[in-house]
């Protein structure tokens, strides 16, 4: 697609193409040392974003100058995941510079698409919550608040995935390799980081002190990376911290002649930022995680309160100018890392300390699954971190009395609520901990909230119910809208204006457009060349034709069995079947589209990879199917290929089983983009229906209310397969090894999993709904005005889902933060 029309033109009143170009040639020579002729691909990227970046500088060094003379309150966000992708274009866009660069390249006779393909994601996240991280970071600096990122600079993000023979395989990303033009190392800011050791008590009586002694020592370096605001000057910072050996080489195995035993020390301490933990909602429970855990947290806590003293004596006003929030519980251990800090170092009494933590700490939790809720054996935690687990029973201790003094003693109400799960091996519960210490405990979609005072926090709720909210998630305008649509963005722009990308409400303006002649026919093209372009990608890396005109029906997410990737299986094979028996009725061509991660451990999700790839293979390749239905798996599934997916949907899949995914953003990013969704009444599927309209979204299955009847009242999927033949049919041809007949027994487990084994996320009591849904999305489509207007309306009903709205309501109702005022006031430029 030719990108160029969409670009604006005023831009060439700030940079001047000739400007730029010096600026370029520049950059390649002195900076990445490199002859114009000589130059790689690789080296042209690097220099434009050397001279891109500089722009970025000069509003960062404004913005950070600002935020200090005005002492504001800072809002430090704190996760163990970022999941940004790619930068370059990001930044254009935000300095309003792509035209002008564009232009300046061609000049130099350097394609600009040619550059964007070469940059690597910054993948340091695993899926939805490390993704909605780097979408916050987005809208704090657009909303003006003054928010730092604090987390890990994995050496090795989210491993790349490739698919051989149907399987999944794992490689690592080492996305540093040809270095990283958007960090700024940071030598001289350098923490030391404790680990193991023990304690010691010193003084007597209400002077005693404990002292942690004998320690391993790590260091954590500072990496920063920009992030620009949009339509403002402002800007915030990420901070990533790296492992370094405290020292190069153990003099003493060194001075014994021993090399290698020298620098093996040095390799075992970086170690604990090597590598991103590729889990999501299922837990990992190595001791490395934890190390990692603490190894960002203390060097962030002992930064926030390094940068606070440096203007500040005493800690009393360390609330008003600190809020520090934990992205899951994954960053917890940031709360008795601060009461060692304020305790043991600056002999701050507890009890002050406690309610200082109080007004500092903020937690938001993604997940209600209990196995993904992180607890930690205490005899791990006391080994890596004795001192912590001393921290955490004075802090239970202290909590358990309290609410003894409040409701009397009830054993049974201190046992469950109590910070340390005594059942069995003793472990630290990361949640609970979080929500003792905080002032604000939120969920991430409306009923996600509701559910989380009722079932895993519901203790918690009855003594404080003040603490408990919600902030339904959004997802950026900028990056899921103007980036990676470019196309609909300009047509957006020509109807309602461009001030959508910081207004996403002004999207609600579309609605009259429907009736202006060649809207719709407009709306229809640029679908139309994003699901070409999508088409060539398929061709090009999967060998595998998809016709445009074919309803693209996606379903693209980490692959999770609550997620429900085996039920669209199921309505794929029950088609499949369909059309063989019926192969002269007027089908509606369908493309189904998966892509997504299985965690390395989860064999299941592998397994539902392998058949998503058999299934395709003997659908794709069966000569009476033809162009009525293609299934592909689009390997190695990031921010990058989410771009060009996306906006490349007519259908987005949302099927998870009622009340088990939080909220989904995904979700968000597809009727943003114009696709209809087909889901179920979980997360913000829920917000998604109430803002399009019951006759714009396609709702199927079982509500959670009615989830947890059928399992109340003893649920049997074997009968409802008896029962229906359809299901059966697929059911048993995926037993019978219809799709795997070079080993016929492959996918019995997946067959006893739905059917004998319980079907723990009831998909076969949501199938018959779900297929009866899905003929109704094709009778629509078959309509192309009535499925056009429907996108369009699924358009104007995103206002709410901009995570500039969500950012918003944190600041006003959680971090009581306000806006750095700039010199040119908060709306800079
Ligand atoms: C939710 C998803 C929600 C998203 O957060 C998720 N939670 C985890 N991963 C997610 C942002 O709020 O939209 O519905 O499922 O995507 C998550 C997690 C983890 C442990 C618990 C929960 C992610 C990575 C690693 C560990």
């Amino acid at each position: 697609m030719d990108l160029t029309q969409f670009e604006h033109q005023y831009d060439h009143l700030t940079h001047d193409v000739a400007d730029v170009k010096r600026a370029i040639s520049n950059k390649l020579m002195y900076t990445v040392g490199k002859d114009p002729v000589s130059a790689r691909p690789e080296d042209w990227l690097h220099a434009v974003s050397y001279a891109v970046r500089d722009h970025l500088v000069e509003r960062w060094m404004k913005t950070t100058r600002a935020q200090y003379t005005q002492d504001v309150k800072r809002v430090y966000y704190l996760s163990a995941e970022f999941l940004i992708g790619r930068t370059f274009t990001n930044a254009m866009l935000a300095l309003d510079m792509m035209s002008v660069v564009r232009q300046a390249l061609a000049e130099l006779d350097v394609d600009l698409d040619v550059l964007t393909e070469l940059e690597p994601d910054a993948a340091l996240g695993n899926g939805g919550l490390g993704r909605l991280a780097a979408c916050f970071l987005d809208s704090m600096a657009t909303v003006g608040v003054p928010g730092f990122g604090y987390g890990i600079r994995y050496d090795y993000g989210m491993f790349r995935q490739r698919i051989i023979d149907g399987r999944q395989m794992e490689s690592p990303d080492y996305w540093l390799t040809h270095g990283n033009p958007w960090e700024f190392q940071r030598p001289e800011i350098t923490y030391t980081v404790r680990f193991g050791g023990h304690l010691e008590s010193v003084g007597q009586g209400t002077d005693s002190r404990v002292r942690w002694v004998g320690t391993d020592d790590v260091l954590a370096m500072a990496y920063d990376t920009i992030i620009p605001g949009y339509g403002t000057e402002a800007t915030n910072t990420l901070r990533l911290w790296s492992a370094k050996a405290t020292e190069e080489i153990n003099l003493n195995a060194f001075n014994r002649g021993n090399y290698f035993g020298a620098v093996e020390g040095k390799n075992h301490s970086e170690n604990v930022s090597r590598v991103l933990y590729p889990d999501d909602s299922t837990p990992s429970g190595r001791e490395l995680r934890l190390r990692q855990e603490y190894f960002f947290c203390s060097a962030s806590l002992q930064d926030i309160v390094h940068r606070y003293l440096r203007t500040h004596t005493g800690f009393d006003a360390l609330p008003d100018k600190a809020s520090i929030h934990l992205n899951d519980t994954h960053p917890v251990l940031a709360i008795p890392e601060l009461m060692r800090i304020l305790v043991d170092e600056h002999q701050v009494e507890w009890t002050k300390a406690w309610s200082l933590c109080k007004r500092i700490f903020s937690y938001t939790n993604h997940t209600l699954m209990h196995e993904a809720l992180e607890t930690w054996p205490i005899e791990i935690f006391g080994r890596v971190l004795p001192r912590h687990l001393r921290i955490i029973f004075d802090i239970n201790a202290v909590f358990l009395a309290e609410i003894t003094s409040h409701v009397g003693s009830d054993a049974d109400l201190l046992r469950r609520v109590s910070l340390i799960d005594e059942r069995g091996e003793r472990r630290v519960r990361m949640a609970y901990l979080a929500v003792v210490a905080s002032h604000s405990v939120n969920g991430v979609s409306a009923l996600h909230s509701d559910l989380m005072q009722q079932s895993i926090f519901a203790d918690f709720a009855h003594l404080w119910p003040e603490r408990f909210n919600n902030k339904t998630n959004g997802v950026t305008p900028r990056r899921w809208l103007a980036q990676a649509n470019p196309g609909l963005a300009n047509l957006i722009d020509q109807r309602v204006g461009r001030g959508w990308r910081r207004q996403l409400d002004q999207l609600d303006g579309l609605r009259h457009a429907m009736e202006l002649p060649g809207f719709l026919g407009a709306v229809r093209r640029v679908k139309r060349q994003n699901k070409e372009r999508l088409a060539r990608y398929v061709q090009q890396h999967l060998g595998v034709t998809l016709k445009p005109e074919a309803l693209f029906d996606v379903q693209v997410k980490r692959i999770h069995e609550y997620k429900r990737q085996l039920l669209n299986v199921l309505h794929v094979i029950t088609r499949y079947q369909r059309i063989l028996d019926n192969p002269d009725a007027q089908w509606v061509p369908r493309v189904v589209v998966f892509a997504g991660k299985a965690a390395s451990a989860y064999h299941t999700a592998k397994l539902i990879i392998k058949l998503i790839n058999d299934v395709a293979r003997v659908i794709n390749n069966d000569e009476r199917i033809g162009d009525r239905l293609k299934v592909v798996f689009i390997p190695n599934y990031s921010v990058s290929l989410a771009e060009i997916i996306i906006p490349a949907a007519d259908l987005s899949e949302q099927i998870s089983t009622a009340g088990t995914e939080a909220s989904g953003t995904g979700n968000m990013k597809f009727a943003l983009n114009g696709a209809l969704t087909i889901g179920t009444l979980d997360g913000a599927n829920v917000e998604i229906l109430d803002n399009v309209g019951a006759d714009n979204i396609f709702i199927f299955g079982n509500t959670t209310p009615q989830v947890a009847e059928i399992r109340a009242h003893g649920y049997q999927p074997r009968q409802i397969y008896e029962s229906n033949p359809a299901l059966a049919q697929a059911l048993n041809a995926i037993r019978d090894g219809v799709f795997s007949p070079d080993e016929l027994g492959r996918f019995q487990q997946i067959f006893d999993t739905l059917v004998n084994w319980g079907d723990h996320y009831l998909l076969l009591a949501d199938y018959a709904s779900y297929v009866e849904t899905q003929s109704k999305v094709d009778a629509i489509y078959r309509n192309s005005d009535e499925w056009t207007r429907r996108t369009v309306l699924n358009i104007a009903g995103m206002g709410p889902f901009s995570s500039d709205r969500t950012i918003a309501q944190y600041a006003d109702e959680i971090w009581k933060s306000r806006p750095v005022v700039l010199d040119f006031g908060p709306e800079g430029i």
